[in-house]
């Protein structure tokens, strides 16, 4: 069966933005990507003292199952390039799991929905752009109206 998942996708060190296109380029075959917002620039959240972040949230579809999806993007951060760092520190492509279909899931190695989409400007900014009506699983609410109750002030549009 063919699932739909929506990937956030954020760097910070390197080439930010050729980052973010050669992790989109390499989701290919195991996922097929429907949709892209813009990407945008955004201040470090969590921990504060670290450069910028481009930010940028696909659609996809995909056969995988969720544990089989985690690995995938796992092995291509890796294949980026990206180092092992503290929790919230700088990374040169990060690629999470928002949604997958209506699931939700809670196991030591994978929540989904992600547990912070509805607290991260940087997420849902992008997220409104290519889905405004899609209603969180768990918390009943669309992301136009979980972008409402956020600050998105400075979220900048990049380019
Ligand atoms: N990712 C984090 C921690 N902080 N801040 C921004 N602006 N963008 C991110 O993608 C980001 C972050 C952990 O994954
Ligand atoms: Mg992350
Ligand atoms: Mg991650």
């Amino acid at each position: 069966m063919e699932h739909i998942v929506y990937l956030a996708l954020g760097s910070n060190m390197g080439n930010r933005l050729a980052n973010l296109k050669a992790a989109i380029n390499n989701l290919t075959p195991q996922l097929a990507v429907k949709s892209r917002s813009s990407i945008y620039e955004t201040p470090p959240w969590g921990f504060t003292e670290q450069a910028e972040f481009l930010n940028q949230v696909v659609m996809a579809e995909t056969y995988l199952q969720p544990q089989a999806l985690l690995s995938h993007l796992k092995r291509l951060e890796t294949a980026l390039g990206r180092v092992p760092n503290f929790q919230n520190g700088p990374r040169l492509i990060d690629i999470d799991i928002l949604f997958f279909d209506d699931l939700v899931l809670d196991t030591p190695s994978l929540a989904i929905p992600h547990p912070r989409v509805h607290e991260r400007p940087f997420v849902l900014v992008p997220l409104a752009e290519i889905a405004p009506d899609f209603v969180h699983p768990t918390l009943g609410k669309s992301i136009h109206q979980l972008l409402n109750k956020v600050d998105r002030s400075d979220i900048k549009l990049f380019k």
